[in-house]
């Protein structure tokens, strides 16, 4: 096993067997702007506390993998430039050749999975992208939840996505999905979408036992839990919709593709929306770490 670097407040909580949520980097150096991204990383961490589990943001940072990060160690990271954003593809690359990079939800899974931790927040994972069909641009995250026993909690997938297109993969992929206390699947920065949830629960516990259960019968991989952006903070599909068309049509005209894909359409949904999509984003991202933590320590009793 390769080593890993925790941070003291892991190490502790590890010690004790006390309940931790992971939480990715890549949405800190390429999903957010500075410094809003640093700022929403503590918060985040600090929401997880607060529900009584412990916060262990995932990077690697000099050829050495992190669980947990020292506020230092956020901080330069929500500053520096040039940072990689790690897949399963290049994680181990990045480890072996000392260098820098942000764990997208795949790769953050990996790590948690090494460090024993089973729960995870972020804000929604990667998906289809419209237009695989072209393209195929499909995210590693899909494939990942179907390997690696970790609950993802996010807001669904992002909207930016096909995402019919993705809970289909999903599903061929033997991926539970589960919608938090509706019957609808969210979409990101809306509460709800029109595709009905193949799966709904309404409490930590039972997520945290069908986790258990899945893993008890010997089945691979993970689950996505999909919880609804709170209603007061929601941007309508109505009004996001067309933004979305717009920044889509941008990224094609200007030939953006494979990793850059994300980051480029989320900073210009950001500058369209006059900041809007940032704020719904931080707002979600605060409740998912708020589930994970509940089913996290579901999962210690
Ligand atoms: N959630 C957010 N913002 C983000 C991401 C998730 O609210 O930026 C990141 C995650 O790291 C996810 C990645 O794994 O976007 C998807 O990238 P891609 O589409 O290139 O697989
Ligand atoms: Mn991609």
């Amino acid at each position: 096993m390769i080593p890993i670097t925790y941070s003291d407040e892991v190490a502790k909580t590890r010690a004790a067997g006390a309940p931790i949520v992971a939480l990715e980097s890549t949405i800190i150096t390429h999903g957010m702007p500075f410094p809003q991204n640093v700022e929403t990383a503590r918060l985040v961490e600090d929401d997880i506390r607060t529900a009584g589990a412990t916060p262990a943001t995932i990077a690697v940072i000099k050829g050495k993998l992190h669980v947990g990060l020292e506020p230092d160690a956020l901080d330069a990271l929500g500053q520096a430039q040039d940072v990689a954003k790690l897949s399963r593809a290049d994680m181990a690359a990045c480890i072996a050749t000392g260098g820098t990079g942000a764990t997208t939800v795949a790769a953050t899974m990996i790590a948690a999975h090494l460090a024993g931790i089973h729960v995870f927040a972020t804000g929604g994972i990667g998906g289809v992208h419209r237009g695989a069909a072209h393209s195929f641009d499909i995210s590693a995250d899909l494939q990942e939840l179907a390997l690696t026993p970790v609950t993802v909690v996010g807001a669904g997938a992002k909207a930016i996505l096909d995402l019919p297109k993705t809970f289909e993969v999903l599903e061929t992929l033997g991926v539970p999905v589960i919608a938090y206390g509706q019957d609808w699947l969210p979409a990101f920065w809306s509460a709800r979408s029109d595709i009905s949830a193949p799966l709904r629960m309404d409490t930590p516990d039972a997520i945290a036992k069908a986790q258990q259960v899945r893993t008890a019968m010997g089945l691979a991989g993970g689950q996505l839990v999909a919880n609804p952006i709170p209603q007061a903070d929601e941007i309508s599909s109505a009004v996001l919709d067309p933004i979305i068309e717009q920044a889509l049509a941008e990224a094609d005209a200007q030939n953006i593709t494979a990793k850059a894909v994300t980051p480029f359409l989320l900073g210009r949904i950001f500058e369209l929306t006059e900041g809007r999509s940032l704020t719904a984003n931080i707002a979600l991202v605060r409740n998912n770490a708020r589930l994970a933590a509940q089913i996290a320590i579901a999962m210690t009793k």
